[in-house]
Parts: structure tokens; C-alpha cells; sequence
């Protein structure tokens, strides 16, 4: 029998039950006979001491299982807005996913958000309505809600009985069921035309079988999602989704005999502080002793390989395309890395990078060095952590994503390393945007140009969210392809130089939202025309002097410095509302659209991040314990006031070095 592997990732709002979902998954599969609980700390995935301290998932996680014939590598992820970053590691190596929702909750913040990145990225998803058996919930509201708030290219593939008690069962829609038949027609004529016309032309004569493999090809495809019902706690429904998953969605492709391919999505530490690989393999195979390409241009020697069968890393000699292995001996592989001489699929930015930092200060001064060494560790499994160093003041500072984050710092430092920190106060990482256009040129063997080559840069504003775009329009026998082989790979290291230089602006924060356009370009040879006659320009020419023409261009277009946001909704008593009000104003939120109603009233408004954690904590108090509050990043504005201002972290070696 050849067998198939689906690398599945579990996603979710905070809470959903993903962690309970897997623990469950595993019984159902027969990995493990007893089932953990969350509460316990006692499941496979929420492995770390801190997890099972706090009843959260933390870092992402592997366990496998099989299902016939095919093996299926989960991810449980975590759910908390804090550890975002876990996730969008995991999102370029899956197969598919399972979004799971609660049945009392609905659609939340966080779930819209994970919904969004996977249609993004149009990863195959299963939904899983969970918790049916928990008081409050509701089936077909979260229904509702799913199709109003995520996507409407969904279909129910079983019906609730006895939903809010610990006898809820969910029951699989029969083929021959009428209404369930006309449901799975109306979405999948959506994207097949045939379907339809079957359907019109003789109703009867469209087989289940028909309709069943065209909803396991568009499933495949991402076009639709079909949605299950259950519950991780007492097992209703799970079934049905294992069936789901082995049936609806598409497991790994790859040719196990074709070029090495890979990419690495999470570090670990192991016992003897060696450094651990979790890659996932497109293309290839690779065995121990190998030496494998990483990055940009290292090389190691592949020490070990385990994979993982039914819930343990068991090593092995080789992994192959399609699998998820651990590998040791790659020195100083990092996340995001690929492996092999082809390109695997890259690791994007899906989410926002973290908008907060804090100086973190060891108690004991004498522990400095040790904090950055730790530090370092950390960041390497979480590269968004960004350690700062800020030699002039002797400070260390890291990015966050917000309180919790921060204190699973505090507390890995403390147990894993024993040291006892304490963070100063949490303040924003502001943005740059340009507010106008600025050029700027320098021009080989001019006076104020102290590198060989001429470099023209310029800078435009673009919209809100659209990053950091470069595009190269010089001709192209200007361009030194001694150097860089081909005008790709020339825009490819310009691209590269530019993305590097704006992460400083004008004021010290990253540039964004701005296209930057190359509208000139010139090299020097020895047997050149005389205007470009001498020595050869070499790479660290035009490295090193993008940063200065940048820099003036960007002066000239002027920048505004911009504040990291959040959309809180709220849902409050009415009679709360004179009360919560005037503490939103005191905040600094501009509240967009109460809805007031006799009991409960609802509003959003949107609220620097920094205040945002006020917010939360003066809630109760201010709603008598009553008042839920879920928010969700709402972009960069404009600071009002002055500009504030960032230290250079490190002397910017282009500007400061005049020898190229
Ligand atoms: N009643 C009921 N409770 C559930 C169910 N699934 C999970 N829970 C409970 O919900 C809480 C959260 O469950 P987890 O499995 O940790 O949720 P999670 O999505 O992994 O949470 P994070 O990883 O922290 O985002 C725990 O107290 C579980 O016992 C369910 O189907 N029914
Ligand atoms: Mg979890």
C-alpha cells in the first residue's frame, strides 16, 4: 500500500479546544490510551512546563497519526494573539488545515484572522464546530456566523442533536438527503457549471458518488469548506472529521527521487544545547551524512534524522519529499531557512510583525552578558522576538506582541536559564511612511561619492499596508552583470540593499508603505569609456551605496512617523455605558459605531496599542465584571504631536565607513 502524508495544521482563536481536538485525534487514531487534559497538563502537544503552568499553548508542536494509508504530521498551534508569529511559521509547509470554532463563541476576533491568512495562502481548510456538548452552544448560529463572517463556500456535513449537554451527538448528513444534496449543489455550481446542469437536468441521475468527489476536488482546491461538528471533550463528531480529513483533503506531493527541497519552520534546543531543524521536505530525500545547503550560502552535515510515527520522534535514515523530520548537525540553520539547492516554498509575512518593545534589564547587573546570550537562544526560535542592543545606553531590548508574550519571557529566562529580569515600561514600535516623492542620485567619480558605481534612487508614498515595494527601470546594459549574473539576481540584491537601508528612517523606525524605484545605474572598468574608466565596481560598491542615496531621496520625500492600532469591539451593559465612555476618551480611542441597545449595547473603537491592555484591565471594574472586549490590529496612523524619535541600534556601517 504507498502511503500518503498530509501535514495538517490546527488553528484557532484562543481557547477553541485545538490542543483538546489533537489529544482527541490521537485516541480516535490509537496513538495514545488515555486522553490528557489541558487542565492537567497533561497533553502530547502542551509539552513545555509553562504550558501545562498556564493551560495555554505556547509554541507549536508535532504528533503524528495514521488514518489507513495515510500519516498524518498535526500541528497544534496557539491560538493567543501573542504568539501569532508560531503560526505563521507553521502556515508555508501544510497540506491543509483544520480551523475549529467554537460552538458557544462563534467566529472571534482571531478567528477571522487565521481565516483570512489561509485564504491567503488558499490552504485547503476543514472547519470544525467544537464544544457542541458546553453549555450555550449553538450549532447553527455558529453556522450562520461561519458563513457571514468567514465565507460563504460553506456546507454542514452533519446535523446537532442534544447540543449544550454531555449527550450531544453530531450526525453525519446522509448522501441521499435531499436538502443536504441541494446545498452541496448550490456551492459547488459555484466552480462547476456540470454540476449544475445534472442537478436541473435529472436530479436523480447526479450520483452522491458525483457530488462527493467534486466536493473532495474543490476542497482540495481551497474553493470550499465543508464544516464539522463535535466535540474534543467527549468525542462527538470526531470521526466523521478523521473520515473528513483523509477523504476532503489533499495529501503531500513531491518526488522523493527529484532535488533536495525544504524549509526549516521551527529550532529547538535538545538536550546537550545542540541545535534541532523541524523541516519540512517538497522535494528529495536526505539522509544522515549528508551535507545539505541552508540560507544564503551555508553548509552543514546532517548528523541525525527522526521522524514522527504514531505520537513519538523516532530517527530514521532518511526523510523524504512530502514528510516532516527533526534534523541535527546543521550549525547555525535558522527559521525560515531552505534547505537544497532549489528553492522551496518561501516563508512569507502573513501577519503583522510585533508592535511593541521593552527594555529588559537583568536584576542582577553582573548577569548582562548571560541575558544577551539567552536572548539570542530565544530569538533564534522566534526570530520576532529581535533582540536590540543599544551600545550607547548598555540596553537590551526585544519586541513583543503584547503582555503575555512578555511574561513567557520573563519566565523561560527564569527557568531555563536562571535569570531573574525585569522589563521596563512597554512602548510602541512605530512606523515611517513617506508623504511625498524624493529622488536622489550619486554619480561614479563625483566628489561627494565615495564608492564606484552611480546609483539613482527613488522614493513614492504607497498605500497604507503595502510594505516595501523595489523596482529596477534603468536600461539594462548599464547594469554590471560581471557582478550579478542576471538582471534578476541584480534586482534581487538591490531589492535586498533597499529593504535593509529603510530599516531606519528618518527618525529611526522601519520604512514602510513606500515604493522605491532604481532610475539609475553605472558601473567603472578598467577599459571603459573615460567617464567610467577604472578600477572594477564590486558588489560592496553598490551595497554600500544604496543606503546613502536612500536616505537623501527619502529626506527629500519627508516622512511621518506612525503608531501601531487596535479595533477593540465591545459588548457592555447599557446601563455601563456612561462609564465606559469617558475612560475610552481618557484612552485616546476614537469610538467608531456604539449600537445601543436595552441590555446589552455594542460599540467599536479604535485605540493606540499601548492603551489597549489599560483598557482590558479597567473593563471590569467599569462593566461591574459584564463587559467582553476582543480586538484586533487596526494599522499604523499618524502620531498627533511630535515625532518620537529611536536611538540608531547599531552605527549603520554604510554611513559611517567611507573606504569601500
Ligand atoms: N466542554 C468542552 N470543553 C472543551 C472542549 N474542547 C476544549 N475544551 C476546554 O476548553 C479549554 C481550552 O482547550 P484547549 O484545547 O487548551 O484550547 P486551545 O485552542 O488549544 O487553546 P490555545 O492553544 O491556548 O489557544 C480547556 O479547558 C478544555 O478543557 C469541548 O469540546 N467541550
Ligand atoms: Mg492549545
Amino acid at each position: 500500500m504507498l502511503r500518503r502524508t498530509l501535514n495538517l495544521g490546527v488553528l484557532a482563536h484562543v481557547d477553541a479546544g485545538k490542543t483538546t481536538l489533537t489529544e482527541r485525534l490521537l485516541f480516535a487514531a490509537g496513538v495514545i490510551d488515555e486522553i490528557g487534559s489541558v487542565d492537567k497538563g497533561t497533553t502530547q502537544t502542551d509539552s513545555l512546563a509553562l504550558e501545562q503552568q498556564r493551560g495555554i499553548t505556547i509554541k507549536s508542536a508535532v504528533v503524528s497519526f495514521a488514518i489507513d494509508d495515510v500519516t498524518v504530521n498535526l500541528i497544534d498551534t496557539p491560538g493567543h494573539p501573542d504568539f501569532i508569529a508560531e503560526v505563521e511559521r507553521v502556515l508555508s509547509v501544510l497540506d491543509g488545515a483544520v480551523l475549529v470554532v467554537s460552538a458557544v463563541e462563534g467566529v472571534q476576533a482571531q478567528t477571522r484572522v487565521l481565516m483570512r491568512a489561509l485564504e491567503r495562502l488558499r490552504i485547503p481548510t476543514l472547519i470544525f464546530v467544537n464544544k457542541i456538548d458546553r453549555m450555550g452552544a449553538d450549532g447553527g448560529r455558529a453556522l450562520n456566523d461561519i458563513s457571514e463572517r468567514l465565507t460563504p463556500a460553506t456546507v454542514a456535513m452533519a446535523w446537532v442533536d442534544g447540543e449544550g449537554t454531555r449527550a450531544a451527538v453530531a450526525t453525519p448528513h446522509a448522501d441521499a438527503d435531499a436538502v443536504f444534496r441541494s446545498r452541496l449543489v448550490d456551492v459547488l455550481a459555484e466552480h462547476d457549471d456540470a454540476v449544475l446542469a445534472a442537478y436541473l437536468d435529472d436530479d436523480t441521475r447526479l450520483s452522491s458518488r458525483r457530488l462527493r468527489d467534486t466536493l473532495a476536488t474543490q476542497t482540495k482546491r481551497a474553493l470550499v469548506h465543508p464544516v464539522f461538528f463535535g466535540s474534543a471533550i467527549t468525542g462527538a463528531g470526531v470521526d466523521s472529521l478523521m473520515a473528513g480529513l483523509a477523504e476532503l483533503l489533499p495529501a503531500a506531493a513531491g518526488d522523493a527521487d527529484g532535488p533536495v527541497s525544504g524549509t526549516v519552520f521551527k529550532i529547538e534546543r535538545g538536550q546537550g544545547g545542540e541545535r534541532i531543524a523541524y523541516v519540512r521536505m517538497f522535494s528529495g530525500t536526505v539522509h544522515t551524512r549528508d551535507r545539505l545547503h541552508f540560507g544564503s550560502d551555508d553548509e552543514g552535515k546532517v548528523t541525525a534524522i527522526s521522524l514522527f510515527v504514531d505520537g513519538a520522534a523516532v530517527q530514521r535514515r532518511a526523510v523524504s519529499a512530502g514528510e516532516i523530520a527533526k534534523l541535527w548537525g546543521l550549525g547555525e540553520i535558522q527559521i525560515g531557512d531552505r534547505i537544497g539547492e532549489v528553492p522551496g516554498r518561501a516563508m512569507q509575512r502573513e501577519f503583522l510583525p510585533p508592535t511593541l518593545e521593552s527594555v529588559v534589564v537583568p536584576l542582577d547587573s553582573e548577569d548582562r552578558q548571560r541575558l544577551r546570550v539567552a536572548l539570542a537562544q530565544l530569538a533564534e526560535q522566534d526570530p520576532l522576538i529581535n533582540v536590540r542592543q543599544d551600545d550607547a545606553r548598555q540596553e537590551i531590548s526585544v519586541s513583543l506582541y503584547g503582555e503575555v508574550q512578555k511574561e513567557v519571557v520573563q519566565a523561560t529566562l527564569a527557568n531555563d536559564f536562571g535569570l531573574d529580569v525585569a522589563f521596563r515600561e512597554t512602548t510602541p514600535i512605530y512606523v515611517e511612511r513617506p508623504i511625498g516623492a524624493g529622488e536622489a542620485v550619486e554619480i561614479l567619480h563625483a566628489d561627494s561619492n565615495p564608492f564606484l558605481a552611480t546609483i539613482g534612487l527613488r522614493v513614492d508614498p504607497a498605500p497604507d499596508g503595502s510594505r516595501i515595494v523595489f523596482r529596477l527601470r534603468v536600461d539594462p546594459r548599464t547594469v554590471p552583470l560581471y557582478l550579478y549574473k542576471t538582471l534578476e539576481s541584480f534586482t534581487e540584491h538591490m531589492d535586498e540593499y533597499v529593504r535593509q537601508a529603510l530599516r531606519e528612517g528618518l527618525f529611526g523606525w522601519q520604512v514602510t508603505d513606500c515604493v522605491v524605484t532604481m532610475t539609475r545605474c553605472s558601473y567603472s572598468i578598467p577599459d571603459g569609456p573615460p567617464s567610467r574608466r577604472g578600477p572594477p565596481s564590486t558588489a560592496a560598491d553598490f551595497r554600500k551605496l544604496t543606503p546613502l542615496v536612500l536616505m537623501q531621496a527619502l529626506e527629500r520625500a519627508g516622512t511621518v512617523v506612525c503608531e501601531p492600532t487596535v479595533r477593540v469591539s465591545l459588548e457592555i451593559p447599557t446601563d455601563t455605558i456612561g462609564a465606559v465612555m469617558p475612560a475610552l476618551a481618557r484612552l485616546g480611542a476614537a469610538v467608531e459605531t456604539p449600537s445601543l441597545q436595552a441590555k446589552l449595547s455594542t460599540m467599536t473603537a479604535v485605540l493606540p496599542v499601548t492603551r489597549a491592555d489599560d483598557l482590558q484591565r479597567q473593563l471590569p471594574a467599569l462593566t461591574g465584571g459584564e463587559g467582553v472586549l476582543e480586538s484586533s490590529f487596526a494599522g499604523y496612523q499618524p502620531v498627533s504631536g511630535s515625532q518620537p524619535t529611536r536611538r540608531r541600534a547599531v552605527a549603520n556601517t554604510a554611513l559611517t565607513t567611507n573606504a569601500p
